[in-house]
C-alpha cells in the first residue's frame, strides 16, 4: 500500500484564492493524493476546512482525498464526510475510545481507515489493532491544524517508537510524516520511519518554485534516502556476514 501513496498535498496550504490554478499544478506534479485536515476548535484551537470545500474541489480531482478528523468523537462527522466524497478518513485515539467500531463505520461508508496521532503522543500496544487495519498512520511532527510550525524536538524518537511497535508485532502500515516536510527534514523523517509524505508549506508550496519542481526536490530527497539505506543495510549484512 505504502507504494500508491508517497506524496500528499495539504488542501490547508493550497492557494484558496486560485483554486482552478492551484489545482492544475496540483495535477501536474508527482502528488498521490490530497491530505484535507479538519480541525474543529477543541481538538486544537483552530477550526479549518470543512464540508462546503471538500464539496466544491471533490468533483475537480480524481486524486485520492484523505480527510484527517482532527476532532474529539469522529463518529459526528464520519458519514458527512464520506457523503461528500472522502476516499480515506484518518482518526485520532486521542479523539475516541472506540477506534475499531470507527473503522467499521468508515468501511461500511466504502471509505478506507486511517490512523492519525498527534506529536506529542507515543504509540503503546493497545493501538495494534488499529494500526494492523489502518492504511497508514499519520505521525504529526506538529500542532495540528497550522501550517507554518518547526518539528517538535522529540517528534523523531516518537516516530522510530512506532515504527518499532509495528515493525516487533509484523505490522507493515507505513508512517505518513506531517508538519515541516521538505528536501532538509525528509532525511531525517525517513530514517525516522517515514514512508508517505504530507506537503505543506515549507515543502510543496513553498514560494518562487512550481508546485511541481517542490514536489520533484522532496521525492528526490526520499529517493537519495532510500538508496543510501539500502546501502548502509547491505554493508552492516556484509560486515556481519
Ligand atoms: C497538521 C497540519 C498539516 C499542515 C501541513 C503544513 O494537521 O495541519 O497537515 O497542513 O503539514 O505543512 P508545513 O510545511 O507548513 O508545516
Ligand atoms: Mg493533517
Amino acid at each position: 500500500m505504502s507504494a500508491k501513496y508517497t506524496l500528499g498535498a495539504s488542501v490547508s496550504c493550497f492557494d484558496l484564492f486560485n483554486l482552478e490554478k492551484q489545482f492544475e499544478q496540483i495535477h501536474n506534479a508527482p502528488v498521490d493524493f490530497l491530505h484535507f485536515d479538519v480541525v474543529d476548535g477543541s481538538f486544537n484551537s483552530c477550526i479549518i476546512l470543512g464540508l462546503p470545500l471538500l464539496t466544491a474541489i471533490r468533483p475537480h480531482t480524481k486524486l485520492p482525498i484523505d480527510v484527517h478528523l482532527a476532532v474529539y468523537h469522529p463518529e459526528r462527522f464520519i458519514e458527512q464526510f464520506a457523503e461528500e466524497g472522502a476516499d480515506i478518513i484518518s482518526i485520532h485515539p486521542e479523539g475516541t475510545d472506540d477506534l475499531l467500531g470507527n473503522f467499521e463505520r468508515i468501511r461500511r461508508l466504502h471509505c478506507i481507515p486511517a490512523l492519525a496521532l498527534r506529536s506529542e503522543t507515543c504509540a503503546d500496544k493497545s493501538l495494534l489493532p488499529a494500526l494492523e487495519q489502518a492504511v497508514f498512520v499519520t505521525k504529526l511532527t506538529v500542532d495540528p491544524g497550522f501550517s507554518g510550525q518547526k518539528i517538535q524536538g522529540d517528534s523523531f524518537a516518537k516516530m522510530k517508537a512506532l515504527r518499532k511497535l509495528m515493525d516487533e508485532n509484523g505490522i507493515q502500515t507505513p508512517i505518513v510524516a506531517d508538519g515541516n516536510v521538505n528536501p532538509i527534514t525528509i532525511p531525517d523523517l525517513a530514517e525516522s520511519g517515514a514512508s508517505i509524505l504530507i506537503g505543506g508549506t515549507s515543502g510543496l508550496f513553498l514560494q518562487g518554485k512550481t508546485v511541481r519542481e517542490n514536489a520533484e526536490a522532496m521525492l528526490m530527497a526520499l529517493a537519495n534516502f532510500n538508496v543510501h539505506h539500502k546501502k548502509a543495510q547491505k554493508a552492516n549484512k556484509d560486515k556481519n556476514a
